[in-house]
């Protein structure tokens, strides 16, 4: 089933999400190969980055954590490498970068790069790191928040730009975001929600000590155990945002069900991320076919008869 999404046509709503398994051409390339219907690299900072010391993330079968710390190999390389270009863009899908700049100039100056190059089709700002040590999550801060759509609104560039999200909790704080992106809704063509919830521990009963050590074992949160604070957020915002604003859907989705209810809450597409992590890109090949499945059992040909439908509980 293709899809409109951000003004490009794309051939079927499941792909991957910035983070696991996104860092080099390879695993980009992996993603190309399976039914992921694009492709989206990890976030990217103006120079390479190593990211935080190990052990820097865990994982079991309903949640993981991590601070990774942004490791990436650099703006350059995702939209310039020789690499990138015979692995990645010449696979045909539509190719989003993402980038996570330790300041508003370094995301301008990333923005402009990705315009200059050939073969990107948008842009993934990420406004939710939670694991820059020192640094809070950018858009929990509305003053930061609407700095930088402003920021972003002067440039006029040609590109979508969509913003990933980190999680709100208050109906106070999602009318509060809602506002501001819907003052510039001429610049932002899609918002990504969620980020993983920012600042969890876990500790091993083995050493009593937490799972992960950097930033004293705190870490974001993500896998099937968030999976109701993301549709939270999908539905929320479908009610709340300028319909010209698309959602995509992020968090806990491992399955066709998981994304059949993301469509349900207002999703146009859905990411997978913890669930690429563990089991691998063969997961879109699964996760697609389930969920077309799905729609083939309960007689759905286009997403536009299931997006935003949820039913009123009776
Ligand atoms: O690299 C990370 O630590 C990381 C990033 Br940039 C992000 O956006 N979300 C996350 O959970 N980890």
């Amino acid at each position: 089933m293709q899809v409109q999404f951000c003004g490009l046509t794309l051939n079927g709503c499941v792909y991957n999400a910035s983070g696991p398994r996104t860092g080099s051409s390879d695993a980009l390339a992996k993603v190309g190969s399976s039914k992921s219907c694009a492709i989206l690299t990890k976030s990217a900072t103006l120079l390479p980055q190593n990211g935080n010391p190990l052990p820097r993330t865990y994982t079991s079968p309903n949640f993981s954590i991590n601070s990774e710390g942004l490791p990436n190999k650099s703006i350059d390389y995702y939209i310039d490498s020789e690499t990138i270009k015979e692995s990645v863009l010449d696979s045909g899908k539509p190719y989003f970068v993402s980038i996570s700049g330790k300041s508003l100039d370094d995301n301008v100056e990333m923005m402009k790069r990705i315009c200059k190059a050939p073969g990107v089709a948008g842009i993934e700002l990420n406004l939710a790191c939670p694991n820059v040590i020192g640094h809070p999550i950018i858009a929990y801060d509305m003053v930061q928040l609407r700095s930088a759509l402003k920021t972003v609104a002067s440039l006029s560039l040609p590109l979508p730009i969509g913003i990933k999200l980190p999680p709100y909790f208050d109906f106070i704080h999602y009318q509060k975001a809602a506002e501001i992106i819907n003052e510039y809704k001429s610049t932002i063509s899609y918002i990504v929600t969620m980020n993983t919830v920012g600042n969890t521990l876990m500790i091993s009963p083995h050493s009593g000590s937490p799972v992960i050590s950097p930033k004293g074992g705190y870490g974001g949160l993500s896998g099937p155990a968030v999976k109701p604070i993301a549709l939270a957020q999908v539905r929320k915002f479908s009610e709340l945002l300028d319909p010209s604003i698309d959602i995509v859907g992020v968090g806990g989705v491992q399955s066709g069900q998981d994304v059949y209810d993301m469509i349900l809450c207002g999703a146009k597409v859905v990411q997978v991320g913890t669930c690429h992590w563990i089991e691998g890109p063969k997961c879109f090949d699964r996760i697609v076919e389930e969920f077309e499945e799905i729609c083939r059992k309960n007689g759905v040909k286009e997403l536009e008869e299931i997006r935003g439908k949820l039913k009123e509980w009776s």
